[in-house]
């Protein structure tokens, strides 16, 4: 490499490196957190393909819920891994559909629960008409306290965004 290339690499990483402590997405950004977050990757915030939201810590559990059939397995990152990702300082998630239903979600509700954010059922990954991208799943398994009105309202499916306030 000239001396040159080298020079204007180490400039652009230099530029690039405060903005960049998330990785870029390479596939379709499937969610984008905005608001009150410390890591950034995009002018809109951070976006996220499925890859990246595959590699954070995540759940698998198999359960019932109101809106599918039998017990599938739901499998996705959990959202406390999320907000550590983007660095959230916030107390409410708006979390908004492809719909444009929202739904604020307590951070806490992430914090005390193994809430997650599926990305497949049954193995798959979910397509719109199944509820997809991506469905809050509070952990009905374990704790069947949820499993009323309150939590079902927060359950979002078919997020595109979400907001830290
Ligand atoms: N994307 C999306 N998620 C959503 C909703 C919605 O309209 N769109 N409704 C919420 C509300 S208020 C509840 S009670 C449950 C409703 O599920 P149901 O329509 O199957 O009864 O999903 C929640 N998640
Ligand atoms: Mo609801």
């Amino acid at each position: 490499m000239s001396l040159l290339r080298y020079a204007v690499s180490a400039a652009a990483f230099l530029l690039v490196l405060p903005a960049a402590a998330l990785e870029a997405p390479k596939g379709p950004v499937i969610l984008v957190i905005k608001g009150a977050i410390s890591e950034t990757n995009s002018p809109d915030g951070a976006a996220f393909d499925l890859d990246m939201l595959e590699a954070l810590q995540g759940r698998t559990a198999t359960m019932k819920t109101p809106w599918t059939e039998g017990e599938p397995e739901f499998r996705g990152p959990l959202g406390r891994a999320l907000l550590d990702a983007v660095g959230a300082k916030g107390e409410t998630l708006k979390v908004t559909a492809l719909n444009d239903y929202s739904a604020d979600v307590p951070v806490s509700d992430f914090l005390e629960h193994d809430v997650m954010l599926a990305t497949r059922m049954n193995g798959a990954p979910m397509s719109v008409r199944e509820k997809g991208p991506l469905f809050i799943i509070y952990p009905f398994d374990k704790e069947p306290g949820l499993y009323n009105e309150l939590y079902f309202s927060r359950s979002v499916w078919q997020i595109s965004s979400i907001e830290v306030k």
